[in-house]
């Protein structure tokens, strides 16, 4: 099934694309993250397509392309298999890939992909979770290893967000050289965690992996593990700008669960999609590279 980002025919010349995932084998509380990227893309011709702050228009300045949305394997490898593939064909063409999760699994495809084409891969990434457990209810790979299985792979990780831990994850992470902003800390310095990010972000190619519960459920209640005390919109903001002057090459955006009708965490991942591509074309123009 073909629909588009914002309701609008794919631009001949664009530089984003969007690519649906509806993949969702592993969620453990609360089901439905495989509805998410028809309901993002369903929502998002709500949005304005001008942006006040940057004075550009995403779709005019860069433009979209949206992937056709697809039944997904139901194995965790084939799944995994499909959104390399997907990654990978979106680079070749030279697109910016935003993969529209589905649950955070997902990554680790895309991951694997951009890899191959990056060889000073880093990830950034905006989770409440650290995901970082060596497995999770028996299973190796799933939404609550998937940042573990990425550091295997040996990339630098920053994470951002976290408020809920075990503590298995947190002293494995200690003892490993992934870094870990913690909510509290965002709340107590927020000067300082863009200085730490800024300082990630300088080198290397940035993949950008944001698990919406890393925003406060305030805003996004639509989450499969929702947790209080989580970044809020001007803050994710102020990231975002930064981020989209950096070399960045992908992003994803995972674990939206639709709630029939409240569809605002859908709206919300889609308003986050058009803000960053509006930075893209403030900072890049039809230059992403
Ligand atoms: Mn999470």
């Amino acid at each position: 099934m073909k629909i588009s980002f914002l309701g609008l025919p794919d631009h001949p010349k664009a530089q984003v694309a969007l690519i649906p995932i509806p993949f969702e084998l592993t969620t453990t509380w609360l089901k439905g993250t495989k509805e998410a990227p028809l309901e993002i893309l369903k929502v998002s011709p709500n949005l304005e397509f001008f942006d006040e702050e940057t004075k550009t228009s995403p779709q005019e300045d860069i433009g979209f392309f949206t992937y056709p949305l697809e039944e997904f394997p139901l194995n965790i490898k084939g799944a995994l298999k499909r959104v390399e593939e997907l990654t990978e064909d979106a680079i070749k063409r030279g697109f910016f890939p935003i993969l529209l999760g589905g649950e955070h699994t997902l990554t680790f495809g895309a991951v694997k992909a951009l890899k191959r084409y990056y060889s000073d891969l880093k990830i950034l990434h905006f989770d409440a979770h650290l995901d970082f457990r060596k497995d999770y209810l028996g299973e190796e790979f799933n939404h609550a290893t998937v940042i573990r299985k990425i550091y295997e792979l040996s990339l630098p990780i920053l994470s951002v967000g976290i408020r809920a831990i075990s503590k298995e994850e947190f002293e494995e992470a200690e003892k490993s050289n992934i870094q870990v902003i913690f909510a509290f800390e965002v709340f107590n310095s927020f000067e300082r965690v863009l200085k730490r990010l800024e300082d990630f972000i300088e080198e290397g190619s940035i993949y950008l992996t944001l698990d919406m519960d890393a925003l406060d459920p305030s805003l996004a209640p639509g989450v499969g593990t929702p947790e209080p005390g989580g970044l809020l919109w001007y803050q994710l903001l102020e990231i975002l700008k930064r981020v989209s002057q950096a070399k960045v090459v992908g992003m994803d955006i995972v674990e939206t669960r639709p709630i029939p009708g409240y569809p605002f965490t859908e709206f919300l991942a889609a308003k986050i999609i058009y803000k960053f591509s509006a930075y893209l074309a403030y900072y890049k123009g039809r230059n992403l590279k």
